[in-house]
């Protein structure tokens, strides 16, 4: 109760902020990308974590304008980033399902990326599983809508939900993210490289990407690079790190 009464007046108090965590390229080590991440600091219950209230914010509808929040923001970074670097620099967006549902998203996604001049193929949405498994007429309009404006899809939190295979051939999404559950196991236990092995071949040859989420040891990296995973994130290379710092990975990776 307390945290809803906080969240309700946390984004005109201006309490949140974005964190960008990157993604590199298995091959050659290289950031291809970020994954912006909501970070909410409140004055009574200090840095609370989105596993606490972004399920909050879904279930009172405050997500609605929470999530345009971190559109609009994480374009606007976007934009300040390419003006420093003189390139786009790709970031992808966590979508919960009460906000992929919502009526505007596609207008809302279209004024942001309008509005900072955004290249929208430098902009990416991560959608999970758990999204896609009611209304799949409208998900599927929605998703070519979407792809329509140039915009990138991927499923986040790839084989915890309600997997059902048929969506990754009906749905225009260009990338998996391997759930760190499976990663975390990777080296442990031969069921998760079994599926992980597995995930990654489903995604080749359906001609998807597939990013490895939380990496934390070289061993995992190294069982991934075996299995020809494309991209990984994770502790082992970043954790996810101030705005401010990311034009100085950026300049590292150079
Ligand atoms: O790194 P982290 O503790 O930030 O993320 C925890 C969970 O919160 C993850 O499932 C992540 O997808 C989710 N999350 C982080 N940022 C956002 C956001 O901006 N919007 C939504 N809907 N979920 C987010
Ligand atoms: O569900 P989603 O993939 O959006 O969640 C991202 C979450 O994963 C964030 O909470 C982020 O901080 C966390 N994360 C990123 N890298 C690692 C890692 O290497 N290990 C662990 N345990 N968590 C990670
Ligand atoms: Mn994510
Ligand atoms: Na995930």
């Amino acid at each position: 109760l307390a945290i809803e009464a906080q969240l309700r007046r946390a984004l005109e108090r201006r309490e949140f902020r974005l964190e960008y965590q990157p993604k590199v390229n298995i091959a050659d080590g290289r950031i291809v990308g970020f994954e912006a991440l909501l970070r909410w600091n409140n004055p009574v219950l200090g840095e609370v974590s989105p596993v606490l209230f972004v399920p909050i914010a879904e279930r009172t509808g405050l997500i609605i304008a929470i999530g345009a929040w971190v559109l609009d923001e994480t374009c606007r970074q976007m934009r300040s980033w390419t003006a420093s670097t003189g390139a786009p620099v790709k970031v992808a967006v966590n979508l919960s399902p009460r906000q992929f549902h919502q009526k505007d998203l596609l207008p809302s996604i279209r004024d942001c990326i309008d509005r900072w001049n955004v290249p929208a193929g430098a902009l990416e949405l991560e959608i999970t599983e758990t999204a896609l498994v009611s209304r799949e007429q409208e998900v599927d309009v929605l998703m070519r809508g979407i792809r329509a404006l140039g915009v990138e899809l991927s499923i986040d939190d790839f084989g915890t939900g309600y997997s059902s295979l048929a969506y990754l051939k009906r749905f225009p999404v260009q990338r998996l993210k391997v759930d760190r559950a499976f990663i975390r196991d990777l080296g442990q236990d031969d069921d998760s490289a079994a599926i992980v092995h597995s995930v990654i071949s489903l995604a080749r040859n359906l001609k998807l990407g597939v990013v490895a989420e939380g990496v934390e040891t070289e061993e995992q990296l190294a069982m991934l690079r075996d299995m020809a995973c494309d991209e990984y994130q994770g502790f082992l290379f970043s954790r996810a790190v101030a705005a401010d710092k990311v034009l100085a990975l950026l300049e590292v990776n150079k």
